[in-house]
């Protein structure tokens, strides 16, 4: 039995809480410069059509009330801290997946745990995840991690699904193909041409008819995880350093444009999986296991860390480019390294870029052999947690923590025209009121957020 929680309209939430004037209102958390998207709504936001990764823009239009404000990083990682020992008191064997997820095998400490009793567990978990942090979380449980995942995301939010062994093909039939795990939009579009769009037709074609179509590796997959079967083990000690995708291709390759494409594809897991986490990278690596098996990997490092998918790519292009594809490609990977708390820097070099002011980045790149039994990157960046937000502060930005002199801890409601407004309220008192300042006003400091 696999067990996977997911926090709901996590950051927002977190925002909630720690403002009571937003409890119950439309909260937007994202990029607020006119490039941005959004990171995510709250679930008052989403009846407006507000979703993660539209612009802010749009989502301006189409919710021109909500609260806008900017991430903060570091209380979302104490806020996920006490939720995965929550999860440490049911299982050690826990596999975190990002910010506001993981998994948990209850085999060893639960074995033979039937569903009336899984179900109570599952609860008392939600429970005591709301009793602690004031956060509701939706769990999923079920034979595989497969299962456990698609379960959490049904009765989403605040919600249990306990899929009872033996259900599993029937649960999946009726899904689009795309919520199988490894479906992107190419593989969907492939199995749409073959007159697949739900998960109970590749169920019932052959396992050969599927890896017709989709290749030996990634076509067994796909079909095994149509009939429900799944037998991925949890990975407990994920390496938080470095994110990483690879691809082991049904023949060898030899065309830079597929190769591109799949390192696009491979660019967009990585790169939405350190956005979620709140970090930016400074290293890029790719990976390229050529016919014979000779493996080489290829890296540069930035000067400025980035949490930018075109920057990633445009870095990803350039190693592929200096490397000799015509013999034939059989594995492709993408990485990144060096990982740090996200940058404020970035911000400004996104208004930076804005005004067209960016400077073409060269970048230097560095050739390492790699041992050919290695597994993995073998990256050793070290994980910087330090709060970069406090060094540079160009401006206060909403939502960001403050304190005042006398007044005490606040959050910034607005801020422009040498004027920042502050809101005097937090996890503990009811809504506050709003005071304004000159945004140099010297009682006026960067504050840390509450504590758990
Ligand atoms: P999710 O669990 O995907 O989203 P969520 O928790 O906001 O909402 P749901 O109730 O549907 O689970 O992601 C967790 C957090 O990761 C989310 O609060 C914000 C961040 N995130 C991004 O920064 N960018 C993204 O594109 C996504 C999907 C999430
Ligand atoms: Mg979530």
């Amino acid at each position: 039995m696999i067990l996977h929680l997911d926090l709901d309209a996590f950051f927002s939430a977190v925002e909630q809480l720690h403002k009571p004037s937003l409890r119950g209102k439309p909260v937007i958390v994202g990029g607020t410069g006119r490039r941005g998207v959004v990171a995510t709504a709250s679930y008052e936001a989403r009846k407006f059509g507000v979703g993660s990764a539209m612009p802010i823009v749009e989502a301006r239009r189409r919710c021109p009330n909500a609260a806008y404000l900017t991430p903060r990083f570091q209380a979302y990682r104490a806020a996920s801290r006490v939720v995965m020992g929550v999860l440490a008191e049911v299982s050690p064997l826990i596999e975190q997946v990002s910010v506001d997820e993981a998994y948990v095998d209850l085999t060893p400490t639960h074995p033979g745990v039937d569903v009336p009793a899984v179900t109570e567990l599952a609860e008392g978990i939600r429970a005591r995840i709301h009793q602690v942090t004031g956060l509701t979380a939706s769990i999923g449980v079920g034979t595989s991690k497969l299962i456990a995942k698609i379960g959490s995301d049904l009765n989403k939010p605040d919600g249990l699904t306990v899929v009872p062994p033996g259900s599993e093909r029937e649960l999946l039939a009726g899904m689009p193909v795309r919520r199988l795990p490894g479906i992107g939009p190419a593989t969907q579009e492939r199995l749409h041409k073959f007159g697949m769009h739900v998960v109970g037709e590749v169920a019932q074609a052959t396992e050969q008819e599927i890896v017709g179509i989709l290749g030996q590796a990634h076509g067994r997959a796909v079909h095994q995880h149509a009939l429900g079967r799944d037998n991925r083990e949890l990975e407990p000690e994920r390496d938080a350093k470095s994110v990483s995708a690879e691809e082991t291709f049904s023949r060898d390759l030899t065309d830079r444009r597929e190769l591109m494409e799949h390192a696009r594809r491979m660019a967009e897991r990585v790169v939405g999986r350190i956005t979620k986490d709140g970090l930016c990278a400074r290293t890029i690596t790719i990976k390229v296991r050529s016919y014979d098996f000779s493996t080489i990997t290829r890296s540069f490092t930035l000067d400025q860390p980035t949490d930018s998918l075109p920057k990633v790519l445009a870095g990803v292009r350039q190693l592929l480019d200096a490397v000799e594809v015509s013999d034939g490609i059989r594995l492709l990977g993408v990485g990144v390294a060096g990982l740090t708390a996200f940058a404020q820097t970035d911000l400004l070099s996104d208004l930076l870029a804005e005004i067209g002011d960016e400077p073409d980045e060269v970048l230097p790149v560095k050739v390492t052999e790699d041992l050919p039994s290695s597994k993995g990157f073998g990256w050793t960046a070290e994980l910087n947690d330090e709060p970069a937000d406090t060094e540079l502060t160009p401006d206060w930005r909403p939502g960001q923590d403050v304190v005042h002199a006398e007044r005490g801890a606040g959050w910034v409601q607005g801020a422009g025209l040498g004027r920042v407004t502050v809101r005097f309220e937090g996890p503990h008192t009811g809504p506050g009121p709003i005071r304004t300042f000159r945004s140099d006003d010297p009682e006026l400091e960067v504050g840390e957020p509450p504590v758990w």
